[in-house]
Protein backbone atom coordinates (compact mmCIF):
# COMPACT_ATOMS: atom_id res chain seq x y z
CA UNK A 1 0.00 0.00 0.00
CA UNK A 2 2.79 2.09 0.78
CA UNK A 3 4.43 1.93 -3.00
CA UNK A 4 0.83 2.26 -4.30
CA UNK A 5 0.01 5.90 -2.12
CA UNK A 6 3.67 6.90 -3.48
CA UNK A 7 3.23 5.70 -7.09
CA UNK A 8 -0.13 8.05 -6.33
CA UNK A 9 1.68 10.69 -5.07
CA UNK A 10 3.85 11.07 -8.19
CA UNK A 11 1.49 9.79 -10.92
CA UNK A 12 -0.73 13.10 -9.65
CA UNK A 13 2.47 15.15 -9.78
CA UNK A 14 2.96 14.14 -13.17
CA UNK A 15 -0.40 14.82 -14.45
CA UNK A 16 -1.14 17.74 -12.69
CA UNK A 17 1.97 19.28 -14.33
CA UNK A 18 1.06 18.01 -17.97
CA UNK A 19 -2.50 19.58 -17.66
CA UNK A 20 -1.24 22.71 -16.62
CA UNK A 21 1.42 22.44 -19.56
CA UNK A 22 -1.23 21.89 -21.91
CA UNK A 23 -3.75 25.21 -20.95
CA UNK A 24 -0.70 27.80 -19.87
CA UNK A 25 1.99 27.02 -22.89
CA UNK A 26 1.25 24.13 -25.14
CA UNK A 27 -2.29 24.64 -26.62
CA UNK A 28 -3.60 27.40 -24.09
CA UNK A 29 -7.63 28.28 -24.84
CA UNK A 30 -7.91 25.19 -26.91
CA UNK A 31 -10.84 22.93 -26.81
CA UNK A 32 -8.48 20.17 -25.48
CA UNK A 33 -7.45 22.47 -22.44
CA UNK A 34 -11.03 23.35 -21.42
CA UNK A 35 -11.61 19.90 -21.77
CA UNK A 36 -9.07 18.86 -19.18
CA UNK A 37 -9.84 21.66 -16.58
CA UNK A 38 -13.80 21.39 -17.10
CA UNK A 39 -13.98 17.11 -17.01
CA UNK A 40 -10.51 16.58 -14.72
CA UNK A 41 -9.27 19.24 -13.06
CA UNK A 42 -12.36 21.21 -12.21
CA UNK A 43 -14.62 17.85 -12.36
CA UNK A 44 -13.01 14.28 -11.51
CA UNK A 45 -10.03 15.35 -9.70
CA UNK A 46 -11.89 17.48 -7.65
CA UNK A 47 -15.02 15.16 -6.53
CA UNK A 48 -12.45 12.22 -5.96
CA UNK A 49 -10.46 14.76 -3.77
CA UNK A 50 -12.73 15.76 -1.64
CA UNK A 51 -14.52 12.58 -1.11
CA UNK A 52 -11.39 10.85 -0.21
CA UNK A 53 -10.76 14.28 2.48
CA UNK A 54 -14.31 13.50 3.70
CA UNK A 55 -13.50 9.96 4.33
CA UNK A 56 -10.64 10.67 6.30
CA UNK A 57 -12.28 13.22 8.61
CA UNK A 58 -15.12 10.94 9.27
CA UNK A 59 -12.75 8.48 11.15
CA UNK A 60 -10.90 11.49 12.62
CA UNK A 61 -12.92 12.46 16.12
CA UNK A 62 -14.11 8.45 16.47
CA UNK A 63 -10.88 7.16 16.32
CA UNK A 64 -9.51 9.71 18.92
CA UNK A 65 -12.19 9.54 20.88
CA UNK A 66 -12.37 6.11 21.23
CA UNK A 67 -8.21 5.21 21.15
CA UNK A 68 -7.46 8.04 23.61
CA UNK A 69 -9.88 7.01 26.32
CA UNK A 70 -8.43 3.35 25.80
CA UNK A 71 -5.02 4.77 25.97
CA UNK A 72 -5.94 7.06 29.12
CA UNK A 73 -7.34 4.52 30.96
CA UNK A 74 -4.36 2.60 30.19
CA UNK A 75 -2.27 5.09 31.49
CA UNK A 76 -3.89 6.14 34.45
CA UNK A 77 -3.74 2.66 35.92
CA UNK A 78 -0.31 2.73 35.38
CA UNK A 79 -0.25 6.64 37.29
CA UNK A 80 1.69 8.38 34.64
CA UNK A 81 -0.82 10.82 32.76
CA UNK A 82 0.94 13.69 34.51
CA UNK A 83 4.94 12.95 33.33
CA UNK A 84 3.58 11.95 29.81
CA UNK A 85 1.75 15.44 29.66
CA UNK A 86 4.33 16.77 30.79
CA UNK A 87 7.14 15.60 28.51
CA UNK A 88 4.90 15.75 25.29
CA UNK A 89 3.91 19.11 26.36
CA UNK A 90 7.95 20.48 26.94
CA UNK A 91 8.94 18.71 23.77
CA UNK A 92 6.45 19.91 21.57
CA UNK A 93 6.34 24.11 22.25
CA UNK A 94 10.49 23.17 22.64
CA UNK A 95 10.63 21.74 18.59
CA UNK A 96 8.48 24.85 18.05
CA UNK A 97 10.66 27.30 19.43
CA UNK A 98 13.59 25.82 17.90
CA UNK A 99 11.80 25.78 14.51
CA UNK A 100 11.02 29.64 14.59
CA UNK A 101 14.28 30.38 15.76
CA UNK A 102 16.10 28.68 13.21
CA UNK A 103 13.73 30.08 10.41
CA UNK A 104 14.31 33.47 11.64
CA UNK A 105 18.44 33.21 11.46
CA UNK A 106 18.97 31.99 8.21
CA UNK A 107 15.84 34.32 6.92
CA UNK A 108 18.27 37.19 8.47
CA UNK A 109 21.35 35.76 6.89
CA UNK A 110 19.99 35.44 3.52
CA UNK A 111 17.19 38.09 3.81
CA UNK A 112 15.04 37.18 0.94
CA UNK A 113 13.08 39.81 1.16
CA UNK A 114 15.29 42.67 0.68
CA UNK A 115 15.31 44.63 -3.26
CA UNK A 116 11.18 43.03 -3.82
CA UNK A 117 8.91 45.39 -4.76
CA UNK A 118 6.08 45.40 -1.88
CA UNK A 119 2.84 45.12 -4.55
CA UNK A 120 0.21 48.16 -2.83
CA UNK A 121 -2.14 46.68 -4.38
CA UNK A 122 -2.24 43.33 -1.90
CA UNK A 123 -5.06 42.89 0.32
CA UNK A 124 -5.88 40.63 3.48
CA UNK A 125 -8.83 40.52 5.43
CA UNK A 126 -7.99 39.65 8.94
CA UNK A 127 -10.06 36.66 11.12
CA UNK A 128 -10.13 38.12 14.24
CA UNK A 129 -8.55 35.17 16.55
CA UNK A 130 -9.35 34.92 20.41
CA UNK A 131 -7.22 36.08 22.96
CA UNK A 132 -5.21 33.45 24.55
CA UNK A 133 -6.71 33.46 28.12
CA UNK A 134 -9.52 32.46 25.76
CA UNK A 135 -8.24 29.81 24.20
CA UNK A 136 -7.02 27.94 27.17
CA UNK A 137 -10.65 28.49 28.66
CA UNK A 138 -12.07 27.21 25.30
CA UNK A 139 -9.63 24.27 26.14
CA UNK A 140 -12.26 22.83 28.65
CA UNK A 141 -15.83 21.50 26.90
CA UNK A 142 -19.08 22.41 28.01
CA UNK A 143 -20.88 19.92 25.85
CA UNK A 144 -18.54 17.20 24.90
CA UNK A 145 -21.18 16.12 21.81
CA UNK A 146 -20.72 20.14 20.51
CA UNK A 147 -17.20 19.33 20.95
CA UNK A 148 -17.18 16.24 18.86
CA UNK A 149 -19.92 17.76 16.43
CA UNK A 150 -16.99 20.86 15.97
CA UNK A 151 -14.33 18.22 15.73
CA UNK A 152 -12.81 20.57 18.35
CA UNK A 153 -9.49 18.27 19.38
CA UNK A 154 -8.26 19.64 22.25
CA UNK A 155 -12.00 19.67 23.69
CA UNK A 156 -12.21 16.01 22.52
CA UNK A 157 -8.67 15.13 24.00
CA UNK A 158 -9.77 16.96 27.86
CA UNK A 159 -12.62 14.76 27.56
CA UNK A 160 -11.05 11.60 26.72
CA UNK A 161 -8.57 11.72 29.52
CA UNK A 162 -11.04 12.50 32.08
CA UNK A 163 -13.72 9.45 30.97
CA UNK A 164 -10.24 7.05 30.56
CA UNK A 165 -9.01 8.18 33.95
CA UNK A 166 -12.39 7.72 35.71
CA UNK A 167 -12.95 4.43 34.27
CA UNK A 168 -9.88 3.29 35.68
CA UNK A 169 -10.94 4.32 38.74
CA UNK A 170 -13.97 2.75 38.68
CA UNK A 171 -13.49 -1.09 39.56
CA UNK A 172 -15.89 -4.12 37.75
CA UNK A 173 -18.31 -1.40 35.98
CA UNK A 174 -15.15 0.30 34.34
CA UNK A 175 -13.26 -3.28 33.30
CA UNK A 176 -16.43 -3.97 31.32
CA UNK A 177 -16.57 -0.31 29.59
CA UNK A 178 -12.74 -0.35 29.43
CA UNK A 179 -13.21 -3.70 27.43
CA UNK A 180 -15.62 -2.51 25.18
CA UNK A 181 -13.52 0.84 24.29
CA UNK A 182 -11.25 -1.99 23.37
CA UNK A 183 -12.97 -3.89 21.59
CA UNK A 184 -14.62 -0.70 19.73
CA UNK A 185 -11.10 0.80 19.29
CA UNK A 186 -9.78 -2.48 17.08
CA UNK A 187 -13.09 -2.08 14.81
CA UNK A 188 -12.06 1.86 13.95
CA UNK A 189 -9.00 0.88 13.53
CA UNK A 190 -10.58 -1.92 11.18
CA UNK A 191 -12.75 0.70 8.98
CA UNK A 192 -9.34 3.47 8.79
CA UNK A 193 -7.42 0.37 7.46
CA UNK A 194 -10.63 -0.24 4.76
CA UNK A 195 -10.65 3.52 3.99
CA UNK A 196 -6.63 3.07 3.25
CA UNK A 197 -7.16 1.05 0.25
CA UNK A 198 -8.87 4.16 -1.76
CA UNK A 199 -5.60 6.20 -0.58
CA UNK A 200 -3.48 5.85 -4.19
CA UNK A 201 -6.50 7.25 -5.76
CA UNK A 202 -7.42 10.63 -3.37
CA UNK A 203 -3.66 11.41 -3.47
CA UNK A 204 -3.60 10.84 -6.72
CA UNK A 205 -6.86 13.47 -7.58
CA UNK A 206 -5.80 15.51 -4.83
CA UNK A 207 -2.20 16.50 -6.24
CA UNK A 208 -3.27 16.28 -9.90
CA UNK A 209 -5.80 18.91 -9.46
CA UNK A 210 -3.00 20.90 -7.22
CA UNK A 211 -0.32 21.04 -9.18
CA UNK A 212 -2.74 21.77 -12.53
CA UNK A 213 -4.04 24.59 -10.66
CA UNK A 214 -0.33 25.59 -9.22
CA UNK A 215 1.54 25.62 -12.43
CA UNK A 216 5.08 26.66 -11.97
CA UNK A 217 5.03 30.77 -12.57
CA UNK A 218 4.52 31.49 -9.09
CA UNK A 219 8.26 30.55 -8.72
CA UNK A 220 9.31 33.59 -10.75
CA UNK A 221 8.44 36.16 -8.12
CA UNK A 222 8.45 34.94 -4.80
CA UNK A 223 11.37 32.47 -5.47
CA UNK A 224 13.97 33.29 -2.97
CA UNK A 225 11.32 33.37 -0.02
CA UNK A 226 9.81 29.87 -1.08
CA UNK A 227 13.44 28.71 -1.19
CA UNK A 228 14.50 29.98 1.88
CA UNK A 229 10.84 28.01 3.31
CA UNK A 230 11.32 25.00 1.50
CA UNK A 231 15.04 24.88 2.69
CA UNK A 232 14.32 25.34 6.56
CA UNK A 233 11.53 23.15 6.53
CA UNK A 234 13.88 20.63 5.03
CA UNK A 235 16.78 21.14 7.24
CA UNK A 236 14.46 20.87 10.31
CA UNK A 237 12.18 17.99 9.23
CA UNK A 238 15.49 16.24 8.37
CA UNK A 239 18.58 17.53 10.20
CA UNK A 240 16.80 18.52 13.55
CA UNK A 241 14.66 15.99 14.07
CA UNK A 242 17.15 12.92 13.67
CA UNK A 243 19.59 15.01 15.87
CA UNK A 244 16.76 15.25 18.45
CA UNK A 245 15.56 11.19 18.43
CA UNK A 246 19.05 9.71 18.15
CA UNK A 247 20.25 12.54 21.28
CA UNK A 248 17.27 11.52 23.30
CA UNK A 249 16.34 8.06 22.05
CA UNK A 250 19.37 6.79 20.06
CA UNK A 251 16.87 4.88 17.64
CA UNK A 252 18.13 5.27 14.22
CA UNK A 253 16.37 8.46 12.50
CA UNK A 254 16.35 6.85 8.75
CA UNK A 255 14.17 3.55 10.07
CA UNK A 256 11.52 6.20 11.31
CA UNK A 257 11.83 8.59 8.09
CA UNK A 258 11.67 5.71 6.03
CA UNK A 259 8.05 4.32 7.48
CA UNK A 260 6.80 7.91 7.95
CA UNK A 261 6.93 7.90 4.33
CA UNK A 262 3.21 7.07 3.70
CA UNK A 263 1.82 9.60 6.57
CA UNK A 264 4.47 12.12 4.88
CA UNK A 265 2.14 11.40 1.94
CA UNK A 266 -1.10 12.11 3.32
CA UNK A 267 0.08 15.18 4.93
CA UNK A 268 1.48 16.56 1.87
CA UNK A 269 -1.45 15.81 0.10
CA UNK A 270 -4.30 16.95 1.96
CA UNK A 271 -2.27 19.27 4.06
CA UNK A 272 -4.54 18.75 6.69
CA UNK A 273 -2.60 17.37 9.84
CA UNK A 274 -6.36 16.79 11.76
CA UNK A 275 -7.18 14.83 7.93
CA UNK A 276 -4.00 13.14 8.77
CA UNK A 277 -4.53 11.79 12.20
CA UNK A 278 -6.02 8.02 11.49
CA UNK A 279 -2.64 7.24 9.09
CA UNK A 280 -0.54 9.10 11.57
CA UNK A 281 -1.67 7.07 14.53
CA UNK A 282 -1.57 4.00 12.73
CA UNK A 283 1.73 4.37 11.21
CA UNK A 284 3.28 5.44 15.03
CA UNK A 285 1.76 2.61 16.85
CA UNK A 286 2.39 -0.55 14.21
CA UNK A 287 5.07 0.83 12.95
CA UNK A 288 7.30 2.81 14.93
CA UNK A 289 6.26 0.35 17.79
CA UNK A 290 4.80 3.50 19.67
CA UNK A 291 2.17 1.79 22.58
CA UNK A 292 -1.13 3.02 21.77
CA UNK A 293 -1.87 4.46 25.09
CA UNK A 294 1.15 7.28 24.44
CA UNK A 295 0.60 7.26 20.88
CA UNK A 296 -2.92 7.76 21.47
CA UNK A 297 -2.52 11.49 23.03
CA UNK A 298 0.16 12.52 21.72
CA UNK A 299 -0.24 12.01 17.98
CA UNK A 300 -3.87 13.86 18.53
CA UNK A 301 -2.79 16.81 20.78
CA UNK A 302 0.72 17.01 18.53
CA UNK A 303 -1.78 17.38 14.94
CA UNK A 304 -3.28 20.47 17.04
CA UNK A 305 -0.65 22.18 19.08
CA UNK A 306 2.70 21.11 17.56
CA UNK A 307 3.11 23.00 13.80
CA UNK A 308 7.01 23.50 13.56
CA UNK A 309 6.66 23.70 9.38
CA UNK A 310 3.87 26.48 10.15
CA UNK A 311 6.39 27.98 12.91
CA UNK A 312 9.01 27.64 10.35
CA UNK A 313 6.91 29.53 7.35
CA UNK A 314 5.72 32.27 10.02
CA UNK A 315 9.47 32.87 11.06
CA UNK A 316 10.94 33.12 6.78
CA UNK A 317 7.59 35.42 5.91
CA UNK A 318 7.72 37.71 9.12
CA UNK A 319 11.15 37.87 8.47
CA UNK A 320 10.58 38.29 4.78
CA UNK A 321 7.62 40.99 4.67
CA UNK A 322 9.42 43.34 7.29
CA UNK A 323 12.17 43.22 4.85
CA UNK A 324 10.44 43.85 1.56
CA UNK A 325 8.81 47.25 3.80
CA UNK A 326 12.30 47.88 5.05
CA UNK A 327 10.95 48.05 8.57
CA UNK A 328 13.42 46.84 11.45
CA UNK A 329 11.61 45.18 14.00
CA UNK A 330 14.81 44.71 16.12
CA UNK A 331 15.51 41.64 18.28
CA UNK A 332 12.85 42.24 20.70
CA UNK A 333 10.47 42.11 17.70
CA UNK A 334 11.82 38.57 16.75
CA UNK A 335 11.79 37.64 20.09
CA UNK A 336 8.13 38.32 20.56
CA UNK A 337 7.41 36.81 17.06
CA UNK A 338 8.87 33.32 19.03
CA UNK A 339 6.62 33.44 21.45
CA UNK A 340 3.63 34.38 19.31
CA UNK A 341 4.13 32.01 17.00
CA UNK A 342 4.82 29.03 19.52
CA UNK A 343 1.98 30.17 21.65
CA UNK A 344 -0.27 30.45 18.49
CA UNK A 345 -0.14 27.11 17.22
CA UNK A 346 -1.93 25.93 20.15
CA UNK A 347 -5.06 27.42 19.53
CA UNK A 348 -5.64 26.32 15.90
CA UNK A 349 -6.72 23.32 14.53
CA UNK A 350 -4.51 21.66 11.99
CA UNK A 351 -6.25 22.30 8.88
CA UNK A 352 -5.05 23.94 4.86
CA UNK A 353 -4.01 27.63 5.23
CA UNK A 354 -3.97 27.55 9.22
CA UNK A 355 -0.72 28.94 9.11
CA UNK A 356 -1.61 32.02 7.09
CA UNK A 357 -4.20 32.80 9.94
CA UNK A 358 -1.78 32.53 12.70
CA UNK A 359 0.47 34.69 10.64
CA UNK A 360 -1.79 37.05 10.68
CA UNK A 361 -1.80 37.27 14.72
CA UNK A 362 1.84 37.21 14.52
CA UNK A 363 2.30 39.98 12.08
CA UNK A 364 -0.18 42.35 13.88
CA UNK A 365 1.99 41.77 17.48
CA UNK A 366 4.79 43.11 15.90
CA UNK A 367 3.30 46.05 13.72
CA UNK A 368 4.00 44.71 10.59
CA UNK A 369 1.68 45.51 7.30
CA UNK A 370 -0.91 42.65 6.90
CA UNK A 371 -0.70 43.29 3.23
CA UNK A 372 2.33 41.33 3.35
CA UNK A 373 0.66 37.98 3.88
CA UNK A 374 -1.48 38.51 0.07
CA UNK A 375 1.76 38.48 -1.58
CA UNK A 376 3.31 35.56 -0.04
CA UNK A 377 -0.19 33.96 -0.18
CA UNK A 378 0.43 32.82 -3.90
CA UNK A 379 3.37 30.65 -3.16
CA UNK A 380 1.53 28.83 0.24
CA UNK A 381 -0.16 26.10 -1.01
CA UNK A 382 2.40 23.99 -2.04
CA UNK A 383 4.81 25.50 1.26
CA UNK A 384 1.43 24.50 3.48
CA UNK A 385 1.34 20.41 1.98
CA UNK A 386 5.37 20.51 2.35
CA UNK A 387 5.02 22.09 6.37
CA UNK A 388 2.45 19.48 7.38
CA UNK A 389 4.90 17.01 6.28
CA UNK A 390 6.94 18.76 8.55
CA UNK A 391 4.54 18.98 11.26
CA UNK A 392 3.07 15.23 11.22
CA UNK A 393 6.73 14.36 11.83
CA UNK A 394 7.94 16.06 14.31
CA UNK A 395 4.55 15.13 15.88
CA UNK A 396 5.98 11.01 15.10
CA UNK A 397 9.36 11.89 16.61
CA UNK A 398 8.27 13.48 19.97
CA UNK A 399 5.72 10.80 20.50
CA UNK A 400 8.96 7.99 20.03
CA UNK A 401 11.06 9.80 22.18
CA UNK A 402 8.35 10.39 24.97
CA UNK A 403 7.03 6.61 24.56
CA UNK A 404 10.71 5.11 24.73
CA UNK A 405 10.98 7.49 27.65
CA UNK A 406 8.06 5.87 29.16
CA UNK A 407 9.01 2.66 28.14
CA UNK A 408 5.93 1.71 25.96
CA UNK A 409 7.88 1.55 23.42
CA UNK A 410 9.01 -1.75 20.96
CA UNK A 411 12.24 -1.35 19.38
CA UNK A 412 11.87 -4.42 17.35
CA UNK A 413 8.95 -3.29 15.87
CA UNK A 414 10.55 -0.02 15.31
CA UNK A 415 13.70 -1.83 13.75
CA UNK A 416 10.94 -4.32 12.08
CA UNK A 417 11.71 -4.46 7.97
CA UNK A 418 9.15 -6.35 6.62
CA UNK A 419 5.67 -3.90 7.43
CA UNK A 420 3.46 -4.17 4.23
CA UNK A 421 0.91 -1.72 4.78
CA UNK A 422 0.27 1.53 6.33
CA UNK A 423 -1.78 0.29 8.93
CA UNK A 424 0.51 -2.00 10.28
N1 LIG B 1 -2.05 22.86 7.00
C1 LIG B 1 -1.67 23.00 8.41
C2 LIG B 1 -1.63 21.63 9.04
O1 LIG B 1 -2.52 20.86 8.78
C3 LIG B 1 -0.35 23.69 8.54
C4 LIG B 1 -0.40 25.11 8.06
O2 LIG B 1 -1.43 25.61 7.58
O3 LIG B 1 0.65 25.74 8.19
O4 LIG B 1 -0.71 21.34 9.84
Amino acid sequence: LTTKILLGMLAGIVAGVIIYAVGHTLMPGSALANFLDTYLTQGLFDIAGRVFIASLKLMVVPLVLVSLICGACALSEGHRIGPLAGKTLLLYLLTTAVAITLALVVALVVQPGTGVEASADATFEVKEQPPLSEVLVNIFPTNPVQAMAEGNMLQIIVFALLMGYAISRCGEPGRRVSAFFNDLNEVILRMVGVLMVFAPYGVFALLAKTFAELGWDFMLDLGKYFLVVLGVLLLHGLGFYSVLLKLLSGLNPLELLKKMRPAMAFAFSTASSAATIPVTLATVEKRLGVDNKVAAFTVPLGATINMDGTAIMQGVATAFIAQMYGIDIGLGGYLTVILTATLASIGTAGVPGVGLIMLAMVLQQVGLPLEGIAIVMGVDRLLDMVRTAVNITGDSVVSTVVAKSEGAFSEEVFYDRNYNSVAG
